[in-house]
């Protein structure tokens, strides 16, 4: 039997902490390719997760620093990617590790392995609901704690099924899941995001809390995302950000560093530039302005920052 370690991306969200919680014990539930699967995280886990952990009496999964080679004549550590693939958002040393799986509902990018592999890609709003469906596959049916582990994820992921990424399968499987649970998927999904803290995050928190690197031509570019319930306490602290967010690039040695300040209640994103961000103003079509550009309509890092950076780059 061999050990597969199950994690989601550096700077974990909701939703890639329970698709590798939940997907752990699914793997394990039917005893996949006689394998032992161990979730982990790449860092600590979002106010939201560990309390929904706490409450359904789950263990937090195992804090994962790196990936070490392999001993002379041992085979590499395996790993289930969930919630991303691209190396950049992964653990340190994956070229270390014999990828075994993936369960994503991102673009692909430098993404190569050296052995076929079980992958599950599909665009729908959240890894979590993947990992619903996967219960469905695999003849399983979620206990009602995996039912609400996976909705809390599908309704952080997706900003209550308001995001662009949400597709008609999200909804459909927060119906059924909302069914099993006796509770209207949008209700729950806003109970677990008011279960924030927000009123105490300091600028490094909303900078560092939700980040991701991209590789935009040969710029390496960082894309935060803060979400909020009421954007005004960011905005009137705009100057700390904005230094926050030049250490953070400097400590990643980055070129660029991207924020969306997203409010979830008036549906639009704040973007603030710091940086070499030559290839997000175009992609966005906005200049870097000293309070940020105000994008109506924006709640989507992927679909809608990401994307049409990485578009203008090509
Ligand atoms: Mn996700």
């Amino acid at each position: 039997m061999s050990k597969v370690l199950v994690f989601g991306h550096q700077n974990p969200d909701n939703d890639a902490i329970m698709s590798s919680v939940v997907l752990s014990q699914l793997l394990n539930q039917v005893g996949f390719g006689g394998n032992e699967y161990e979730a982990c995280a790449l860092g600590p886990l979002p106010a939201e997760s560990a309390k929904l952990l706490a409450e359904a009496g789950v263990p937090e999964p195992r804090q994962l620093d790196a990936i070490e080679p392999a001993a002379e004549g041992e085979d590499a550590q395996l790993v289930v990617l969930t919630d991303h693939n691209e190396p950049g958002q992964s653990v340190v040393g994956l070229e270390n590790a014999t990828i075994y799986g993936v369960v994503d509902h991102h673009r692909f990018g430098n993404f190569t392995t050296a052995a076929p592999l079980h992958i599950v890609a599909l665009p729908w709003g959240s890894s979590c609901t993947i990992v619903a469906k996967l219960f469905e596959v695999l003849g399983q049916q979620p206990t009602d704690t995996q039912a609400k582990l996976l909705l809390s994820a599908m309704m952080t992921d997706t900003l209550m099924l308001k995001s662009p990424t949400a597709t008609d399968v999200d909804a459909a499987v927060a119906a059924k899941l909302g069914e099993q649970l006796g509770v209207d998927p949008v209700k729950f999904g806003m109970e677990v995001f008011l279960s924030r803290p927000s009123g105490s995050f300091t600028p490094e928190q909303m900078v560092g809390n939700d980040i991701k690197l991209f590789e935009v031509g040969d710029t390496q570019l960082l894309i935060g995302q803060y979400e909020t319930v009421d954007k005004t306490r960011a905005l009137g602290m705009i100057p700390e950000i904005r230094e926050a967010m030049r250490a953070y690039q400097a400590g990643k040695d980055a070129d660029g560093i991207v924020l969306c300040i997203t409010d979830i209640m008036e549906e639009g994103s704040q973007v603030l530039l710091e940086g070499d961000t030559a290839c997000a103003q175009k992609g966005l079509g906005i200049e870097d302005v000293a309070e940020g550009v105000w994008m109506p309509g924006v709640l989507s890092r992927k679909k809608q920052v990401a994307a049409p950076i990485l578009a203008a780059a090509e």
